[in-house]
């Protein structure tokens, strides 16, 4: 078959009824973009002359893909999320707010509710033999250098099995483990005493890692910290930082690595009087430079559904 019909006024006339183009006070922004979208899939069925099974094939994909609760994780690795974060560096450089800390995509796996603390959190709350010591520091400013106080700074990472508590499918960590809040003093500095994570992977069996399988793709991550920081006037940044070392750091199915957020590692001792585990620890300073509201307005931040622990 290869017959293109995207253009007759049958189409046409069908897509504007799909999507309600004709009703008035509806949502028209709803309207714009369901009338966009499925305009573009019936044209890419015509170009590609996708076949009914191969649609069908895709129609439960997509069930398969809510069953599995990854249409999240599944933006993430299509690059989606990526992509989001490209339009916004774009938007940044037009208008002259770029320099601070760059962003990099927030990932499925945030937990809000952390307690927030002031300065330091101990947050490795579970045992975790295989992990090392890790302790992350640094000190939250805004473009001229200037240290920034009440700053709100969050992290969450993976244990040394790739996991992440609440999404644990072994079900072994407690509620905000390996995740938590501070909160900055005068000098704008931030600490958190934790465990060194290791990279994630897709769930196995679940319909990311069939999509990815199927185009010869991994699901993995190398590891990492995630990170927001907020602070008043400023806007909140959503960002991580990789260890340094780890070999997929350039080969990261969400294609969160940038340059700039790999800090170094360094081995240190003296871990016992902050408390760590042994006294050899490993500790990664990582600076958060934060940029001003634009026309009085937080252009960065980002509402979606996100998992609440209370
Ligand atoms: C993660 O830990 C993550 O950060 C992303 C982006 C996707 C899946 C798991
Ligand atoms: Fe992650």
């Amino acid at each position: 078959m290869s017959v293109k019909i995207f253009n007759t006024a049958e189409v046409q006339d069908l897509l504007k009824a799909a999507a309600n183009l004709k009703a008035n006070g509806s949502n028209e922004r709803l309207k714009t973009i369901v009338h966009r979208l499925l305009g573009d899939l019936f044209l890419a069925i015509d170009d590609l002359d996708m076949t009914p099974d191969e649609v069908w094939a895709g129609v439960n994909y997509v069930n398969q893909l809510g069953k599995d609760g990854e249409a999240a994780l599944l933006a993430a690795g299509l690059g989606l999320e990526k992509f989001l974060d490209m339009r916004m560096d774009a938007e940044d450089k037009q208008v002259g707010n770029d320099g601070g800390t760059p962003r990099t995509i927030e990932g499925p796996l945030y937990v809000a509710g952390a307690e927030v603390r002031d300065h330091t959190s101990k947050i490795d709350l579970d045992e975790d033999d295989a992990a090392r010591p890790l302790r992350i520091h640094g000190i939250v400013k805004d473009l001229n250098g200037s240290p920034l106080a009440g700053a709100i700074v969050e992290c969450w990472h993976a244990n040394s099995n790739g996991f992440y508590s609440h999404f644990d499918p072994t079900g072994a960590q407690s509620n905000f483990n390996l995740r938590g809040a501070v909160k900055t003093g005068a000098d704008g500095t931030y600490e958190f005493h934790t465990l060194m994570p290791v990279g994630y992977g897709c769930p196995p069996h679940g319909a990311t890692q069939t999509l990815l399988t199927k185009l010869k793709r991994h699901g993995n991550r190398p590891a990492h910290v995630h990170v927001f920081a907020s602070a008043e006037g400023k806007r909140k940044l959503t960002t991580q930082f990789n260890i340094e070392g780890d070999p997929l750091i350039w080969d990261d199915f969400a294609y969160a690595t940038r340059e700039e957020l790999i800090p170094p590692v360094t081995e240190k001792s003296g871990g016992a009087a902050l408390g760590l585990k042994a006294d050899s620890y490993k500790d990664i300073q990582f600076d958060l430079t934060l940029t001003p509201l634009v026309s009085g307005k937080d252009n960065q931040v980002v509402h979606r559904l996100r998992a609440t622990v209370e």
